[in-house]
């Protein structure tokens, strides 16, 4: 028998992974939920359209080569069929005027076990990227008979899943700030809303990022849809923009993981780790002041890596201090060149989706302490 998809957390040997491409993406028009992303001063504002062909051209260039050395590392790669995201997306709840890209995987599919869900994503213009990906979850149920091919129930996306008014150009970054504290974000709880990647998987246990991406009402639907396994909200109050787990708390192997230090982890939300002997500690300061212009992210994409296995990580070859850290905590690193690609989508984590590691789900919290973050 022939299994293809199988990964449980983000450490453990990587076979078989996904890497995203760049063609086609488009900056959406302003919508709802994107408004809240986009930060005042980003000349991102206001603007939509195709991505020029020169920034395109160059970011498929270090995907291609970023393909191409975890090939080197014995890692097959398949990468998705691109679409025309440059077209008017309608259903009988709403339209936006374009679709986005398939360069982050990341958001789109979550694998667990023999598993992978197309997420269910807040962002209208993200509506049908899971197509990007649809030949290649064909290519896995046709070849892998255990392979578990499953949509998340598709969010309608009507006014009544974001707030009215809650962007308002005046607010400042320090209530922003409080508004993080209070969990209190663009999108409601009107229905399950989630994006891949805010949920970090270590075996039995999900950890799921509250934020402008996700919300709770997801994590009762994670909970019911896996009885087996134990979901946990958790949230970060330094972020203005909380959107995705993965360049804020990032497993390096079992017991180790990296937490942005400006967006620490709040105390309470600590026992689970401290009463299974995790450490938590603060990621180095990334290499640059700014993103490369327009551009989603933060600078913190530098702590965006790719766990290999347990000893060897791929970090963005500019992201010196980052390489730095990696080495004193035990990991060989890989630099792997890729701020041409952080506009289409984010670093090295985004870009790609597991298909294959190594692993089963095993209990890395056995010691159930009174955890508030429990769902
Ligand atoms: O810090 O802007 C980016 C994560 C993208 N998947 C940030 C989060």
């Amino acid at each position: 028998m022939t299994t293809i998809v199988n990964s449980w957390n983000d450490f453990d040997p990587l076979k078989h992974v996904i890497v995203g491409r760049a063609d086609f993406s488009v900056i959406p028009p302003e919508e709802p939920a994107t408004s809240e992303k986009v930060p005042i001063d980003s000349e991102m504002r206001g603007m939509w359209g195709p991505r020029p062909t020169a920034t395109v051209e160059a970011a498929n260039e270090q995907l291609d080569n970023y393909a191409k050395i975890l090939e080197g590392l014995g890692i097959k790669v398949d990468r998705p069929t691109p679409l025309q995201w440059n077209q008017a997306i309608t259903t009988p709840d709403f339209r936006t005027e374009s679709g986005f890209t398939q360069m982050p995987p990341r958001d789109i599919l979550l694998t667990i076990g023999k598993e992978i869900i197309s997420s269910a994503n807040s962002f209208r213009c993200r509506y049908f990227e899971y197509l990007a990906y649809w030949p290649l979850m064909k290519q896995y149920f046709d070849e892998d008979p255990e392979f578990l091919w499953t949509q998340a129930p598709r969010p309608r996306l009507t006014d009544k899943s974001y707030k009215h008014n809650y962007y308002d150009e005046k607010i400042s970054l320090e209530e922003r700030l409080e508004r993080t504290a209070a969990k209190d974000f663009v999108t409601t709880e009107f229905e399950p809303m989630w994006d891949a990647a805010d949920v970090m998987r270590v075996g039995k246990d999900l950890f799921i990022q509250h934020g402008l991406t996700t919300n709770r009402t997801a994590m009762e639907w994670f909970k019911r849809y896996y009885p087996d396994l134990r979901v946990h909200a958790v949230n970060f109050p330094g972020d203005p923009y909380p959107i995705h787990i993965d360049a804020t708390f990032v497993p390096l192997r079992p017991g180790l993981i990296i937490n942005n230090p400006h967006r620490r982890l709040p105390e309470e939300q600590r026992k689970i780790f401290e009463a299974n002997d995790w450490q938590i500690v603060d990621a180095a300061q990334p290499a640059h002041d700014t993103p490369p212009p327009l551009c989603y992210s933060s600078v913190w994409l530098s702590m965006n890596c790719l766990v290999i296995d347990h000893k060897t990580v791929c970090v963005e070859a500019s992201e010196v201090h980052q390489m730095e850290q990696m080495d004193k905590l035990g990991m060989n690193v890989i630099p792997v060149p890729f701020r041409d690609a952080y506009a289409f989508g984010g670093g090295l984590h985004c870009a790609t989706a597991d298909v294959y590691r190594e692993g089963t789900c095993e209990d890395y919290f056995p010691n159930q302490v009174d955890d508030p973050t429990l769902v």
